[in-house]
Parts: structure tokens; C-alpha cells; sequence
């Protein structure tokens, strides 16, 4: 708790371009419970390094994320939104967790195995305790609730069996987080293969609708989404392109699946993509705007870098020196 508030923790990493499955599966929620929680929301570049990256692209991804948060409408003044390098807190904490988990549970992780078949010249140690670095983020800020998409559950679970763990113990460190899921847009998919997550790193462009792109690249993408030739827009299992564009347009108008069937009842695909695509645009175009203008307020932006990371150090320091206290490290001597 702060100041009577729940806490709320999430990030994003500063790779690739932001796609619609980053919106609705995690920003739009951030939105939603911002008012309601004490939050933090970084942007995780130490996570980021566990695949190679150009120095000075990551850095410009990093600024546009962080910029980017502020743009979907989170109020910096309110919300504390950082760079996870700015707060040497979660590498420290990140060390002391990793003597806290076992190699057969990292071992078990998705994402592990999914990155080190796209990257199998570079499996480093970084891509393997990446979910130690995750739970680090958590813990530090005591958070009780963290809103992602479903691709994160399994790093969330692990990060409360670290944390029951460490507690068991040391007593009442850690505050033990739950997830938080969106009723819609948790797991969007592929525009070109709905089997597969949309993702920012997708080598298909077509693939994904990133927050970046103009209206008629919008409206072309969904024209040309994957979906099937039974040619009515229902919601089910076996259709599933039509389904996720579904799930779409419900996150992006609030109409829930049975009201979008209805209302496309004896329309074609063409119809529904097309309405798709636009409940899209008008979501985005605002958005562009509002990040095109702040990108121009360098001083604005960079006040804001400067006084979050203090606000995040301050309490992800807290509760590392009670951790070092825990494991029995020396006290500093002031
Ligand atoms: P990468 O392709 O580089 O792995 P990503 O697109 O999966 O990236 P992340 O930075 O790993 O994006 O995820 C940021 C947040 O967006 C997480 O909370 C994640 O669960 C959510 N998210 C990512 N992709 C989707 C998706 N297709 N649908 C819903 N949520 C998603
Ligand atoms: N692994 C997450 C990003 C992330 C995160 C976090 C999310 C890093 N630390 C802490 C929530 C809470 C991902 O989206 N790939």
C-alpha cells in the first residue's frame, strides 16, 4: 500500500514498434486502472539487452515507448512511468532472486524456449533469467495486481512462487502480486496467421497493425486479414481469424461478441473488416496526434524521466534494503 493505494506494476519492452496486441492486451487496462491503484509503469530495457540490440535504436525506442505511455492517456504526475536502468534497484534485486529459483522452473518457461528457437545463435544466461528480472520489477514495488497479456501468466506464477518462497523464510517481505486480465483483446492474434500471437517482432508486417500506422494502412491490413470461407461473421472456435477480429472490434467499441454478430447478421466480410478497421483508426489517429506533439517537448519529457526515476528509486530502495537486511548483509554505515 501507498498513501491508502494498491499497487499496481507493469512493462513494456523497448523493442519493435508497439503493436495493437500491445494496446489492447495491456495499455488499455493500464488506463483503466490507473485512477484506482498507486502505479508504476517502466519501460524494461534491461530486458530488452537479453536480445541484441543497435545501441542508439534501442535508446530511441526506449524515449518513444516511454512517450508513448503519456500519449494512450496515462498522467505521468499521477502514474509513475521510468526506465528500468534508471533504477539500479532491479538488477541488485534480480541477483538475490536468482539464488531463490530453481533451473528446473526457468527451465519451464514458454517464452524461454519460444526466443531461444528465433535466437538460437545468442541462448545467453540473461534470456534464461529473464523471468527472475521480472519478478524483481514486481517485487520491489510491493504490487498486488499487474496487468498484462495472457502470453505473461506463466512469468506471473513464477513470480509468486519466488516471492512465497523468499517469505517463507524471511517472514513478510514480498507482497504476493495477482494478474490482471482484460475482459477483452487478452491475446490478440495474427492478422496473417491466426494461430500465432500478434507480435512486435513479427518479420511479416502484415501481420500486425502497429500503433504507428496510418489510416489506410490500417484498413488495408484488416482487408487483407486471414479468415475463412464460410462468409458469416460468427464467434466461434473454428473461425478463428474472424474470432480474433471479433475480439478486436469488441475491445475497440466495448460491443460485446454477441452484439457484433447481430449486428453484422447477413453482412459479408467485407462489411465487418472494414468496420474493423475504422473502431481501429479512431482509437489510434488520437493517439498519433498526442504523441507527435509531446515528442516535441523535449524538456517536458525529460522532467518527466528525471523526477519518476527518483519517485521509483525511492521505493524500490525501501524494499531492498530490507531484503539485504533479510539475507545478511552488512548495514551500511552512515
Ligand atoms: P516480442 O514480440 O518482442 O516478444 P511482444 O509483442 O510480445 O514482444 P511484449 O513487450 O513482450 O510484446 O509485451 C508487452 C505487453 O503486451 C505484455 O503485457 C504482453 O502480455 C502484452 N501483449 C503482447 N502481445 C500481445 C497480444 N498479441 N495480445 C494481447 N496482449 C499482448
Ligand atoms: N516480460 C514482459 C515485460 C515485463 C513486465 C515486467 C510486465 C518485464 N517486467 C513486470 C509486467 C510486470 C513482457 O511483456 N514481455
Amino acid at each position: 500500500m501507498i498513501d491508502d493505494k494498491k499497487v499496481l506494476f507493469s512493462g513494456m519492452q523497448a523493442t519493435g514498434n508497439l503493436t495493437l496486441g500491445n494496446y489492447l492486451g495491456a495499455l488499455k487496462n493500464w488506463l483503466t486502472l490507473s485512477d484506482e491503484y498507486e502505479c508504476f509503469y517502466s519501460v524494461v530495457d534491461l530486458h530488452s539487452i537479453t536480445v541484441r540490440q543497435d545501441p542508439a535504436e534501442l535508446r530511441s525506442r526506449a524515449r518513444k515507448l516511454l512517450t508513448l505511455y503519456i500519449a494512450a492517456g496515462l498522467d505521468p504526475k499521477k502514474n509513475c512511468i521510468y526506465y528500468q536502468s534508471h533504477v539500479s534497484a532491479h538488477a541488485e534485486l534480480s541477483w538475490i532472486l536468482n539464488c531463490f529459483t530453481y533451473m528446473g522452473e526457468l527451465n519451464r518457461m514458454t517464452q524461454f524456449k519460444d526466443k531461444s528457437a528465433k535466437h538460437a545463435d545468442n541462448i545467453n544466461a540473461g534470456l534464461f533469467t529473464y523471468p527472475v528480472l521480472m519478478a524483481a520489477d514486481i517485487l520491489l514495488y510491493q504490487a498486488d495486481v499487474v496487468p498484462v497479456g495472457k502470453d505473461q501468466l506463466q512469468h506471473l506464477e513464477i513470480t509468486r512462487d519466488i516471492a512465497q518462497r523468499f517469505n517463507a523464510i524471511y517472514g513478510d517481505v514480498f507482497t504476493i502480486p495477482e494478474p490482471y486480465l482484460g475482459k477483452s483483446g487478452a491475446k490478440i492474434m495474427s492478422l496473417q496467421d491466426p494461430t500465432k500471437k500478434m507480435s512486435k517482432s513479427d518479420e511479416n508486417v502484415n501481420a500486425s497493425i502497429y500503433l504507428m500506422d496510418d489510416k489506410d494502412t490500417i484498413i488495408r491490413k484488416f482487408k487483407r486479414a486471414v479468415t475463412d470461407s464460410d462468409g458469416c461473421v460468427a464467434y466461434n472456435d473454428t473461425q478463428i481469424g474472424i474470432h480474433n477480429l471479433i475480439d478486436i472490434y469488441s475491445a475497440c467499441t466495448g460491443k460485446t461478441p454477441e452484439e457484433i454478430v447481430k449486428e453484422f447478421d447477413g453482412k459479408g466480410y467485407g462489411d465487418f473488416k472494414l468496420a474493423v478497421g475504422e473502431s481501429v483508426a479512431d482509437i489510434l489517429m488520437p493517439l498519433q496526434e498526442r504523441f507527435h506533439q509531446l515528442e516535441k517537448d523535449k524538456a517536458y519529457i525529460d522532467g518527466i524521466i528525471k523526477e519518476n526515476a527518483e519517485k521509483a528509486g525511492y521505493f524500490a530502495n525501501k524494499t531492498l534494503r530490507k531484503v539485504q537486511k533479510k539475507v545478511g548483509f552488512p548495514e551500511r554505515i552512515r
